[in-house]
């Protein structure tokens, strides 16, 4: 099965932009899995699920987590599909563990933006190499939901409180706005002051960003196109396990074994596939 490594042009666009564009990320053959899955999960949510609008072919913005936990599909797109290489790569790491996979559909004609944010804020985790590859499993445009990213913002210092995602994501993660940092600028408002960059994306292409880039996405205005796509979280080698309070508590802090402030050594919670 077709893996790829990323040319060192790509790496410096990570390395200086917080963010790049991979074409043609990972074998075509995941896209149809891919969304078959994500078609049954969308009739079948998790307990950790999201859902703007159940059971609706407009309006709805719907995200699902862990699903790796209970899924083949997942398990073996995380494990076989070379996501781990092209995040150590991007990372320049010499390991990437898994963190958790994010399914992330926004169904056409659905108004609601994804805030912008930064990721690092949001997890129980530390360090600068920590790294999302986000895969287009539908045709993507800006107008279509595709991510919105403030180039360079990953060079900060600073975290940015976490903020839920759309009304229903504040009943379902009501530990967001509880956690460390401050509230994020009111980008959208100001746009003009801020190196904002968007891709047009096709399926199987990712984009493969820092967790400190400030991120967001508008709603899908399109009312021809869903908008499917699949992060995974990647944590490299300075990656550090800081279980702070307002942070993301899907994982259960008491079966990790690692200890606060040390590299998260446990391959049955976070798998080393790199
Ligand atoms: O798909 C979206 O709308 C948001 C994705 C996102 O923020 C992420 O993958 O970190």
């Amino acid at each position: 099965m077709y893996q790829r490594d990323l040319t060192p042009a790509e790496i410096e666009s990570y390395q200086q932009d917080g963010v790049v564009l991979v074409k043609n990320a990972v074998d075509p053959s995941w896209i149809g899995t891919l969304i078959e899955f994500a078609d049954k999960q969308l009739n079948s949510p998790s307990t950790l699920s999201n859902d703007g609008n159940p059971g609706k072919e407009t309006g709805r913005m719907f995200t699902d987590r862990y699903l790796w936990r209970n899924s083949d599909v997942i398990y073996d797109y995380i494990s076989q599909s070379g996501c781990a290489r092209l995040a150590a790569q991007a990372m320049q790491s010499q390991s990437a563990r898994f963190y958790f996979d994010h399914l992330l559909v926004k169904k056409r004609d659905t108004s609601t933006p994804t805030p912008w944010h930064q990721d690092v804020p949001y997890w129980p985790f530390r360090g600068k190499q920590i790294a999302s590859i986000w895969l287009a499993l539908t045709p993507v445009t800006v107008e279509g939901s595709g991510l919105e990213f403030v180039r360079g913002s990953h060079k900060t210092e600073q975290f940015y409180l976490p903020e839920a995602f759309g009304s229903s994501g504040a009943k379902v993660n009501s530990w967001t706005g509880t956690g460390e940092g401050i509230p994020c600028p009111d980008i959208e408002s100001d746009r003009s002051s801020f190196d904002i960059v968007g891709n047009d994306l096709e399926p199987g292409d990712a984009l493969l960003f820092s967790a400190w880039t400030l991120h967001g996405a508008p709603g899908n205005s399109s009312s021809t196109q869903d908008r499917y796509a699949i992060s995974t979280r990647w944590l490299g080698d300075d990656a550090i396990w800081d279980p702070r309070p307002g942070t993301d508590p899907s994982v259960n802090p008491a079966e990790v074994r690692a200890k606060a402030g040390e590299s998260p050594s446990d391959n049955a919670i976070f798998p080393r596939f790199y």
